[in-house]
């Protein structure tokens, strides 16, 4: 007898069998048990609460998922053993068991510890041609070992596919490796061509849906027999919170995807409604968005989510709060953030109240001692103080003429009186405002000098107006010099109250070892925003400062011993070693790239549109003290929520900009004939080399390296003169701050903090947007070596391309007076407006300046610390004398000066 041949469908199982026919409906996969997406759960497996976990896998079962997703990827977490431990006690629970289970992580070795451990045939989540097609064969044998099917994503050596296109030729070229070379069963192959967030506010991402879509309808018409997949909350995650939405978003993507072949995915059964029972007006919002039908539909559909709450119902703004009496009205407002009934609450306020201070000292203290304590207890988030502060200044500002008309004094009563600045040569604030508006928000009064503050004005400031307190902050290197002046004329000056210091560049270090030693008062770095008012208020509390002062001595002299030590341990070769491990890239064989123009190009007004879709947002949230990576940030637990909110302010602050030209973008690139020699980059003034425009001079590694390590210098990375090759340099200077002044004095006018910061953050988000688009039309168009470049942000931003930007400040060039020679070179002053400080600080604030290194060796790395014969050196190649470049270098010395 002829066995029957069974159907060629895809069969899998728990407990019990489960067949994917050609008239099975959608597969659902439950998605709960995943660390990644479902907070609660991760909770439960970190606190190894696994009878817990054990009852969400259930729930999803009984929900109806007919396959669940397990995820136990979590950094604190032993994510094989975990797997382990989670499987085989859902082993023991048949009703869970009976459903095939798909192991899911980016971890190999933890998708082999689920597959020892599932019974019957799973489903592993997932493979992808990402590391090559070595690998991606090797795996896919052993998951035909193991008898399971398998997810593919739609990734391959070059990143992940966003394009249709792309979706489907990965999937394509997976295809035939597993089903020519492996002999992988095409039923037992699952596509994902990967669902991405649509409606975040960047154009490119409004088409994520539809090229989904359409790969998944090719992939169904022209690969037989496999499926598609997806993880369909990710569609929707720009709405997070707002479950309406979200779930009319899942349910009509899913209509049209199903439709054109999806056939499973990870869903939550929760958050999904029935299509049919949408709103037709929130339909066709949703749609709009989905199948990307209207340039604004983000915007509208964004519009219609300010109305929507929570409980799933649309409603109107909950004005509820408004029934209250004024004093929690006020308290209200400055806790949620609200401006819009401020200035008629405090006037009523203020008509209840004997005196206008009362109601400061009174209902309005009271609101910001709660925000206060939020905040302090992390329940509270800088954007959201930022914004509390705003209201406070708003009602402040109704106040203040009837206190001035009392002649009141304000000031007596504050928790204390701070004179903050930032220090001469220095032009950035952002976080020094950010101190500012914290430390008035509990009560201390703060005398903002502004930027570029000498010395003189700030301890004028301090007497004058009896501070009791003094804060510096500081953004480059050169600053941390100009902060041990102040701290040494404020011990000539015979001051006695403490110095606070913070910045970007300042460290604990540098503080502990070069300014406390220079003023016998209390000298204290203060590492962020969420740490000034414990210090503060410790330092102006007379039982609490002793004990402060004290545990600061024993810290800082410890961290002085340990600088000591590490001096003395740290071995160094001299600079003729280090230049014979220089980096020597074999030049014979290299082919040096010649750019399609030599000379200066710039750009008057570069469009702030092309520069928003470049945007690097994970360090816009890191700014606003919000931890995570752009765009997971919006899924996470503690700050999701906030960080959506931010973004939205954010986008909202953009469009503006980009539609009333509030900012303008100057730029201006070069790209010049140049050699090195030694560690000096000679550059001509065109290619017959005969004159010179600038010489570039570049800082060499001298810590002793490994055998196949070398002491690196930038210089290395051009083509020596002695070799005859004719190579070439880039420069940049680039601003998107021109114009920004008034916008802040308008916000700072209207008292809102948080637009004026928010502008500040955006400029220089768009800044460092600009440097990256300038490089990428470097490598494709002027220099032309990279034509056919085609990466996605996420790549670009990772720096995944040939060639490198140094900027001198950065660690490969720590050398901020070079910039004088590189805006020599591209006369930056005359065409991009941006002028240098005596201490090589940009002006305006938001630019960014420095080389281009085309070479395919070229790489970052950090100068370090470096020894008294280079510096000697250096100042001769200079024409500077040792203790001025000692100065500019300070940070960088190996040695005590
Ligand atoms: C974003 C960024 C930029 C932005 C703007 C930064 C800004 N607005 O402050 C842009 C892209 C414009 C930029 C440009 C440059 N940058 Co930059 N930049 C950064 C980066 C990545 C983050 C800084 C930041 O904004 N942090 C967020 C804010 C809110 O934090 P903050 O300023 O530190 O403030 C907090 C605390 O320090 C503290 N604090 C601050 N002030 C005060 C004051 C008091 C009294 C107290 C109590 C506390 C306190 O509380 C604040 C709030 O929490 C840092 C690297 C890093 N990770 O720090 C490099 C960094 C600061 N940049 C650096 C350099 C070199 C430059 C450039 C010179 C490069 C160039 N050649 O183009 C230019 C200079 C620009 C100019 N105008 O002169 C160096 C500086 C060190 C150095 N060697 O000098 C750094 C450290 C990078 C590095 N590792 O080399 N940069």
């Amino acid at each position: 007898r002829k066995p029957a041949s069974p159907e060629p469908w895809t069969r899998l199982s728990g407990l019990e069998p489960f067949t994917i026919r050609p008239d099975t409906n959608f597969v659902n996969i439950g998605e709960r048990t995943n660390v990644t997406g479902s907070p609660k759960f991760s909770k439960l497996i970190l606190s190894e609460d696994y009878e817990g976990a054990l009852a969400v896998a259930k729930q999803q079962v009984d929900a109806g998922a007919q396959v669940i997703d397990i995820n136990l990827d979590e950094g604190l977490l032993d994510s094989e053993a975990a797997m382990t431990r989670f499987l085989n006690l859902i082993a023991a629970e048949p009703n869970i068991a009976k459903v095939p289970i798909m192991i899911d992580s980016s971890k190999w070795s933890v998708i082999e510890a689920g597959l020892k451990c599932i019974q019957g045939k799973g489903i592993v989540n997932s493979i992808s041609l990402k590391e090559g097609e070595t690998v991606f064969r090797e795996r896919a044998r052993k998951i035909r070992q193991y008898g399971a099917a398998t997810v593919v994503m739609a990734f391959d050596e070059t990143g992940q596919a966003d394009t249709a296109k792309k979706k489907f030729e990965i999937s394509a070229r997976a295809y035939k490796i597993l089903t020519e070379e492996v002999h992988f069963p095409p039923e037992d192959i699952i596509f994902d061509p990967n669902i991405l967030t649509v409606a975040t506010g960047m154009e490119e991402h409004n088409n994520y849906a539809v090229e989904f879509i359409e790969a998944a309808r090719r992939i169904k018409t022209e690969l037989p027999r496999c499926h598609v997949s997806g993880g369909i909350s990710n569609i929707s995650f720009s709405f997070r919170g707002i479950h309406k939405i979200r779930e009319a978003m899942h349910s009509a993507f899913l209509y049209h995807a199903i439709q054109a072949g999806l056939d499973m995915g990870i869903v939550n059964a929760g958050l999904m409604t029935v299509y049919d029972e949408i709103p037709k007006d929130l339909l066709g919002l949703v749609e709009d968005v989905l199948l990307n039908r209207r340039p604004d539909a983000t915007e509208r559909l964004l519009k219609y989510a300010e109305n929507v709450k929570d409980d799933k119902k649309v409603t109107v703004k909950d004005e509820k709060w408004r029934k209250g009496t004024v004093e929690e009205r006020l308290s209200h407002a400055l806790v949620q953030g609200i401006t819009d009934h401020i200035e008629a609450d405090t006037e009523e306020a203020r008509q209840k109240y004997p005196r206008p201070l009362s109601v400061i000292e009174g209902p309005l203290m009271d609101g910001m001692n709660i925000v206060g304590d939020l905040f302090g207890s992390g329940k509270m988030f800088l954007p959201q103080v930022v914004k509390s502060a705003r209201v406070m200044k708003k009602a402040v500002a109704v106040l203040t003429p009837f206190i001035e008309k009392e002649k009141a004094e304000t000031g007596g009563h504050s928790a204390g009186r701070i004179v903050i600045a930032t220090v001469k040569g220095d032009v950035h604030d952002i976080g020094k405002n950010i101190v500012g508006v914290v430390l008035g928000c509990n009560n201390f009064e703060i005398i903002d000098l502004g930027v570029m503050t000498p010395c003189e004005k700030i301890l004028q400031t301090a007497r004058e107006k009896k501070a009791d307190l003094i804060g510096l902050s500081g953004l480059i290197t050169p600053s941390l010099d100009e902060m041990v002046h102040v701290a040494k004329e404020m011990a000539r000056e015979n001051f006695t109250i403490p110095l606070l210091i913070g910045g970007a560049t300042t460290s604990v270090t540098h503080t502990a070892v070069r300014i406390a030693p220079a003023y016998s008062q209390p000298v204290i770095h203060v590492l962020d925003a969420s740490r000034c008012v414990g210090i503060a208020r410790q330092l102006l509390n007379p039982t609490l400062k002793n004990k402060l002062i004290q545990a600061k001595k024993a810290d800082y002299e410890k961290i002085r011993e340990e600088h000591k030590g590490q001096h003395s341990r740290a071995r160094f070769v001299t600079i003729e070693d280090a230049r014979k491990n220089r980096f020597g890239s074999d030049w014979g064989k290299t082919q040096v790239a010649i750019p399609s123009f030599l000379g200066l190009k710039p750009f008057d007004d570069f469009p702030i549109a092309t520069l928003a879709e470049k945007i690097d947002w994970s360090p816009f949230f890191h700014t606003w003290e919000l931890r995570g990576r752009y765009p997971t940030i919006f899924q996470d637990d503690k700050v999701g929520e906030i960080a959506k909110k931010l973004f939205d302010d954010a986008q909202d602050l953009l469009r503006k900009i980009i539609r009333d030209k509030l900012l303008t973008a100057k730029g201006i690139l070069g790209l010049f004939p140049a050699n090195s020699v030694g560690d000096d980059i000679e550059i001509y003034a065109d290619d017959t080399r005969k004159k010179l425009l600038a010489v570039v001079h570049m800082l060499r590694q001298q810590t002793l390296k490994g055998p196949d390590d070398f002491n690196y210098a930038l210089s290395d990375f051009v083509a020596p003169k002695k070799t005859g090759i004719k190579d070439y340099l880039g420069a940049f200077a680039v601003t998107t701050g021109i114009r920004i002044e008034p916008l802040i004095r308008k916000f700072e006018k209207d008292h809102d903090d948080y637009h004026a910061i928010m502008t500040k953050a955006l400029a220089d988000r768009l800044a460092e947007a600009f440097a990256e688009k300038l490089h990428e039309l470097v490598r494709k168009e002027y220099w032309g070596y990279a034509k056919k470049e085609a990466f996605t942000n996420e790549d670009l931003i990772r720096e995944r391309y040939r060639g490198i930007r140094p900027a001198p400040g950065y660690p490969a060039c720590p050398d901020h007076t070079e910039k004088r020679s590189l805006f020599n070179l591209l006369h930056a002053e005359r065409y991009v407006k941006i002028t240098l400080t005596e201490n090589f600080a940009m002006y305006p604030a938001a630019s960014v300046s420095g080389f281009y290194f085309a070479n395919p060796q070229a790489k970052y790395f950090s100068v370090g610390k470096i020894q008294a014969d280079q510096v000697a050196d250096y100042a001769r190649r200079k024409g500077m004398d040792i203790k001025t470049v000692e100065r500019w270098l300070s940070p960088n010395l190996s040695y005590e000066t």
